[in-house]
């Protein structure tokens, strides 16, 4: 019988650990290796494939549970542009945005909500020669953005993964 206890404890406290253990993972906010973090974000680069918006969409939800990238501050803005400027290759990578709905008013596909901060490239958005309701940051402006056409244009995504309410983080 004290052998029974015994083991009951064990499988108690073996029980117990592990569940402390998957409570402290969940609170601690660490990126995963293969991305860069940024003030309670991480990105993810690099997946060497161009596609449409909608596919890039599917892609960062399916693969990485976060979302194509959205620039809530200058801040998180000037990060970006700068890591991109600084990588060894020449992609344009996807905005989480569209002014699909309405034109010249941009909002986040993930969330929703108005894009309040932007970084255009000089004559952007012009919204021609075709409907140009999605943007990239370009390659060829140093990664200012540029609006193109949803339906036929291939970029690369960048996944954005939250890790913490970022309201919380900034300041
Ligand atoms: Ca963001
Ligand atoms: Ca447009």
């Amino acid at each position: 019988m004290r052998d029974l206890i015994s083991v009951l404890n064990l499988v108690f406290c073996l029980f117990f650990t592990l569940g402390l253990v998957d409570v402290q993972s969940q609170m601690i906010a660490v990126c995963p290796d293969y991305s860069v973090s940024y003030h309670g974000s991480c990105y993810i680069f690099g997946f060497g494939q161009t596609m449409l918006v909608h596919q890039a969409d599917k892609f960062c939800r399916d693969n990485h549970d976060g979302h194509v990238v959205e620039v809530n501050t200058r801040n998180e803005s000037s990060f970006l542009k700068n890591y991109m400027n600084r990588l060894p290759r020449t992609e344009n990578y996807w905005l989480g945005m569209t002014d699909e709905r309405t034109e010249h008013e941009w909002r986040w596909f993930n969330t929703d909500t108005q894009v309040s901060v932007f970084d255009w490239s000089p004559g952007d958005p012009d919204n021609v020669p075709t409907d140009e309701d999605c943007a990239i940051f370009w390659s060829d402006a140093g990664y200012k953005w540029a609006d193109v056409p949803c339906s036929t244009f291939k970029a690369e995504p960048v996944c954005e993964l939250s890790l913490l309410d970022e309201t919380e983080i900034i300041g």
